[in-house]
């Protein structure tokens, strides 16, 4: 029966199970290690795994939500760590209403990739909006600096959160924001 849902967010993206209930595909993107996972977990359960496991292929979960009355179920598809751009299959894009850019604020690197996971993005799946997030952010480490990651997100006339999703710090807000971008022009979202 899931399965046969989760064909059906790929076909259109988002469905209403009824009147007052919809579905919606956001996606997570990034590099290993950056935290995709753990921003999932502490929406859904206030915790990050104390322990780290590699995401092996594809996570994806259903994380209901209250917005604007309604009742939301975000399927949260979170790709696993070892994906490289260039190297995930387009049907991880499809029908994606919204998506999640994740870097390390204290990995460069990671932030390095963010350009390339746009272009990715873009290329397969042009009009699906995004949000950059910098996570890690309860670290003093910091490679990377607000104002640097704030302009690259800019450019794309996207919006930059930071992060932390071992405090929690901005994780609810940030599912909040992208619940609103996933909805915007269905009608749910009027
Ligand atoms: N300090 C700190 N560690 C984090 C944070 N988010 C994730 N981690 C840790 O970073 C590692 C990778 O996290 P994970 O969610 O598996 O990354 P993913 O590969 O992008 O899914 C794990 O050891 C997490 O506990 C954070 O906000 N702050
Ligand atoms: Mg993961």
């Amino acid at each position: 029966m899931m399965r046969i849902v989760y064909s059906f967010i790929h076909l259109i993206g988002d469905i209403n199970l009824s009147i007052d209930s919809v579905a919606t595909k956001l996606i997570l993107i990034g590099d290993g290690r950056v935290g995709k996972t753990s921003l999932c977990s502490h929406l859904r359960t206030k915790t990050i795994p104390g322990t780290y496991s590699l995401t092996v292929g594809l996570n994806i979960e259903v994380h209901e939500t209250l917005f604007q009355g309604t009742s939301v179920k975000l399927v949260l598809w979170d790709l696993a760590g070892q994906n490289r751009f260039g190297c995930v299959r387009s049907d991880f894009y499809l029908g994606a209403r919204v998506a999640l850019i994740v870097f390390d604020v204290q990995n460069r690197g990671s932030f390095f990739d963010v350009k390339h996971w746009i272009r990715e993005l873009k290329r397969h799946s042009p009009n699906t909006p995004f949000i950059l997030v910098g996570n890690k952010k309860d670290l003093n480490k910091r490679e990377v600096s607000y104002d640097e990651a704030n302009l690259v997100a800019r450019e794309f006339s996207a919006q930059y959160f930071e992060t932390s999703a071992l405090e929690g710090e901005n994780v609810e807000k940030l599912f909040q924001t992208a619940t609103r971008l996933a909805l915007k022009g269905t009608a749910v979202a009027y």
